[in-house]
Formats: structure tokens, C-alpha cells, sequence
């Protein structure tokens, strides 16, 4: 399995901590799912790809923060 990071948006709560770790283990019912609130960071160790991952994210209403350093 593979680690994963992301970094999401509107994590406020205890509640979206939950949600974030409920869609991730909707998914895939075996990942292990580590959450930094205050940052926003989300790590995943699934079989799943980051794109599943990243939509299932976006889907339960956390969608990944734009990439500062991506260029345009
Ligand atoms: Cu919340």
C-alpha cells in the first residue's frame, strides 16, 4: 500500500475530520487515514490510487488546495 498526502480545504471541525476519514474509508475500507486539521493535511496509506482518493475528497465537499508551487 502506498502513503498518499493531501492537502484539503474546509477541515474546521472534529465532524469534517470524520467525514474526510468516513469518505476515504468508504473507498477503500482498509485504508489507514492520519488527519492534521490545523494544517489541512491528510494522509492515506490505500491500494487506491490518489486521483480515487483525491475525488472521494472532493465529493464529501474537501477538495484538494491548489498547488502552490504548480505554475498556471
Ligand atoms: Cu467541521
Amino acid at each position: 500500500m502506498e502513503q498518499q498526502h493531501f492537502t484539503v480545504q474546509g477541515m474546521t471541525c472534529g465532524h469534517c475530520e470524520q467525514a474526510v476519514r468516513q469518505a476515504i474509508r468508504r473507498l477503500d475500507a482498509q485504508a489507514a487515514v492520519q488527519i492534521e486539521r490545523s494544517s489541512g493535511r491528510v494522509s492515506v496509506q490505500s491500494s487506491r490510487t490518489r486521483a480515487e482518493l483525491a475525488a472521494a475528497l472532493a465529493d464529501e465537499g474537501y477538495p484538494e488546495q491548489a498547488d502552490p508551487d504548480a505554475a498556471g
